[in-house]
């Protein structure tokens, strides 16, 4: 079998401005599930910048400046969102590359000798901010029908390529009846198969009127939406090196917010195929944050700056919540106060205390050493967690896989609670004593492994105060066996909290 890496991507993100805590949350999602597979063997997690189209030119041209200009000076803000909140891409893509456009040309070429362009003209509306082109009897009140959008849209009459799209209505239709998972959740499956059944109709690929894009033989740029798609195969190298290409198509996991799912689960599968290439194994469109229930948005001005609220939580104790509030695909609503909850509850109380209790009571009683014991009151009960956190992490349940990691921190402090350390050690009970400091010890250890992916900080900090070198990165199903920390191992307890008190008001 070839040893193929598990490829995962975010969308590329549109840079007409400063990116927000919506964007982070894909990317943090990305990032937890490529370090997941990472303890298993190869993955590679692409993510990148959606540099053309009428949006960002209009951004630019709002900034005086030339579209190149605006987008290379904003790239590395959003480069920066990823190193704050530790997103550790394997490649970041710009469609302004020349390893994208010079690919994104020879899609259309190849699509063209096929048959599957042809030239027509189009006559319709047209949403710059979700650049997507509308029919007249898909507006609604004579507005943009995306329920995320309601904006103004705009009368377009050009000379454009289409691109086949209906001729692969039957073959899509087959592909979804035999292949039920292969968007998740089952709510944007079943809303894209109705799209499809309900008939679909070619797609404008092409702007004649724009010079912000990939320009096209014979004049006009590229549609930005199929530029955009083309990415997550020019980025591998599709046509430049096969080689590569191969080892990694298809993506293991495409990950989107729902609003984007029509493009990547009925468009993008039908240009695969048009490429002769199979779609992606699974698409996950996950749900839509608010802010106190409402939309973020610049005019309202609620947007959550993603680098704000790192500062005052923590880029782990935000991962922490993103992934731990809702499950995957429900959409949420986020305010500081919830975040403040799950870190001093959750983040400070449970684990935070538990490490700081466990570590405390082994330097009282033990000098800081691991003892050895032949018992174990805990471990037996959960010889199972790695795998069941592992088949959560699998299915893109991260909530569960959190959730399951907390039934070990919230037995850790039951045990502390009932064995109560301190009678027996002045009852001078040392088996017993030593029982239960290993168990705290050993149960810390894993779950610095299993919360390694969501807190890659504090796992390495627990990591360390644990004495234990390297990183919490091994291969679960190596490391989580219960015993595995060497006894006689030196702690090295820190004297600050995990996940210090935040009260309410201002940072
Ligand atoms: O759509 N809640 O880019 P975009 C959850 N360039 N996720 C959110 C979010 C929110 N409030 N806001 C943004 C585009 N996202 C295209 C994509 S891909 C070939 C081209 C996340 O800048 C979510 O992943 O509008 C969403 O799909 C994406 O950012 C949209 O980013």
């Amino acid at each position: 079998m070839v040893d193929r890496p598990f490829y995962v991507t975010t969308p590329i993100y549109y840079i007409s401005g400063n990116p927000h805590l919506g964007h982070a949350y894909t990317s943090i999602a990305a990032d937890v599930l490529t370090r997941f597979h990472r303890t298993r063997g190869r993955a590679f997690f692409l993510t990148g910048t959606d540099e053309h189209g009428q949006k960002v030119a209009q951004a630019a041209a709002a900034a005086g400046l030339t579209p190149q200009a605006w987008t290379d000076g904003l790239v590395d803000k959003w480069k920066a969102l990823c190193a704050r909140y530790d997103v550790a891409y394997d490649d970041f893509i710009r469609t302004t590359e020349p390893r994208h456009t010079d690919a994104v040309v020879k899609v259309f070429e190849q699509l063209k000798e096929r048959g599957d362009v042809y030239l027509g003209k189009y006559e319709g509306w047209y949403c710059t901010s979700d650049e997507t082109f509308w029919l007249e009897a898909k507006l609604i009140d004579g507005r943009c029908p995306n329920p995320e959008c309601r904006r103004e849209v705009q009368w377009l009459s050009e000379d454009n390529w289409f691109f086949a799209l209906s001729k692969y209505r039957a073959r899509l239709l087959a592909y979804y009846k035999e292949h039920p998972n292969w968007v998740r959740p089952e709510r944007a499956y079943n809303e894209m198969l109705v799209t499809i059944e309900t008939g679909l109709e070619d797609l404008c690929i092409s702007r004649v009127n724009l010079d912000w894009g990939v320009p096209l033989p014979g004049g006009g740029v590229m549609y930005v939406w199929l530029d955009a798609l083309l990415n997550y195969i020019t980025a591998l190298g599709w046509a430049s090196n096969d080689e590569k290409f191969r080892a990694f198509w298809p993506a293991n996991v495409q990950l989107i917010g729902k609003e984007i799912a029509r493009f990547h689960t009925i468009i993008w599968p039908a240009v695969l195929w048009a490429l002769e290439l199979p779609a992606p194994d699974l698409v996950f469109a996950h749900g839509w944050m608010t802010v106190d229930g409402d939309k973020m948005s610049k005019s309202k001005g609620n947007v959550i700056d993603p680098f704000e609220i790192a500062d005052r939580f923590g880029s782990d104790a935000v991962r922490y919540f993103l992934m731990r509030e809702v499950p995957f695909g429900a959409d949420f609503s986020i305010s500081e106060e919830k975040v403040r909850m799950r870190h001093n509850g959750d983040l400070g109380n449970d684990l935070g205390n538990l490490v700081k209790r466990s570590l405390a009571m082994l330097a009282r009683y033990r000098e800081g050493k691991v003892p050895s014991t032949s018992s174990s009151a805990i471990g037996p009960r959960f010889s199972d967690l790695g795998e069941r956190v592992a088949a959560h992490l699998q299915t893109l349940n991260f909530r569960d896989a959190l959730e399951a990691a907390w039934e070990l921190v919230s037995a850790l402090n039951r045990a502390i609670d009932e064995t109560k350390p301190w009678e027996l050690h002045k009852a001078g009970s040392d088996e017993a004593l030593d029982a239960i400091l290993y168990d705290l010890c050993e149960g810390i250890r894993w779950l610095a492994l299993l919360l390694a992916p969501f807190m890659p900080n504090k796992s390495l900090e627990i990591w360390r105060q644990l004495g234990l070198a390297g990183e919490p990165s091994g291969d679960w199903r190596a490391e989580l066996r219960w015993g595995g920390l060497a006894a006689g191992t030196i702690t090295q307890p820190a004297a600050d909290p995990l996940f210090p008190r935040i009260d309410a008001g201002p940072a």
